[in-house]
């Protein structure tokens, strides 16, 4: 793909600390050199400290936001992000039903402090909308407990629930497991690159990135910025490994150059990351 031909669009919430969401995901594709529209579905009230609270945008209107930029652009690469409602969810659906590009999904579902940002009741329509479209998803941990229904404590626990989201999903050539809510992290994190087999009875193709954990309160954004970053490498590069790889080292660069910064105030919140430094550090 030619990034000077091809866009990317982010369809999200907007975070006005800047961190995660929507002004996150725009900071990352800038940074990597491709060019992205914002379609925002939800507007949240947040800092360091949280999500106060948010309020979903017309449905009417995300889908009139989607179909202007693709009756303009040659859009290659969906990102999306924080959905809000399963009337959003649809409404994404619609706007896409002759969109023929990749669609990578990062199944946002609640804030780190807990709070839903998507309704509960709303998850088996926005899977059924938009997981189902999906070429790549992003889930952590915790996401694919609940969209695969099984525990994930280890490998094989992380195997298992993807081969179930595989077949859930026919559609979906890959499952990237972000490790980093694993409970322990003595070997490190691990991410997965997990991809359909050929034929449905081999194994899973697996790529694993085994990277220190860096120990830093900095980390707001850091499941919008992995799953924009993978969409921009994968824009640059066509190559799901090698995305993931760029991904995995891009996400420890920043976490690494924000781990001494304080942007915030607040004594136990949880930073942004540094997206602005990037091209600065080394
Ligand atoms: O990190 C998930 C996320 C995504 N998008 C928005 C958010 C959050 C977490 O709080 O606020 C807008």
């Amino acid at each position: 793909m030619n990034p000077d031909q091809h866009i990317a669009i982010t369809i999200a919430g907007s975070d006005p600390s800047g961190g995660a969401g929507i002004q996150a995901d725009l900071k990352t594709f800038t940074v990597l050199g491709v060019y992205s529209g914002a379609i925002i579905t939800c507007l949240t009230a947040q800092n360091s400290r949280g999500v106060s609270s948010w309020q979903p945008v017309a449905p009417g209107l995300v889908k009139e936001q989607i179909a202007a930029v693709l009756s303009d652009f040659n859009v290659s690469h969906v990102k999306t992000g924080m959905i809000g409602n399963a009337e959003i969810a649809t409404a994404i659906a619609e706007a896409l039903a002759d969109f023929s590009g990749e669609l990578v999904c990062d199944p946002v579902l609640s804030s780190s402090g807990g709070l839903p940002l998507l309704e509960p009741t709303d998850l088996d329509i926005y899977c059924g909308q938009l997981l189902s479209r999906a070429t790549v998803i992003t889930p952590n941990l915790p996401e694919l407990e609940i969209i695969s229904g099984g525990k994930c404590e280890n490998k094989d626990g992380i195997i298992e629930a993807v081969k179930r989201v595989f077949r859930r999903f026919p559609g979906l050539r890959a499952v990237i497991v972000k490790g980093g809510h694993a409970l322990n992290h003595d070997q490190g994190v691990i991410d997965y690159l997990c991809r359909r087999p050929a034929r449905p009875d081999d194994d899973l193709q697996l790529v694993t990135e085994i990277h220190p954990y860096i120990k830093t309160m900095n980390t707001h954004g850091t499941g919008c910025t992995f799953a924009s970053a993978f969409t921009a490498f994968h824009l640059l590069t066509s190559d799901d490994a090698r995305a993931f790889q760029q991904t995995v080292s891009f996400l420890d660069r920043l976490l690494k150059s924000g781990a001494e910064l304080s942007l915030h105030k607040s004594e136990n919140g949880r930073g942004p990351l540094p997206h602005h430094l990037f091209n600065k550090s080394s």
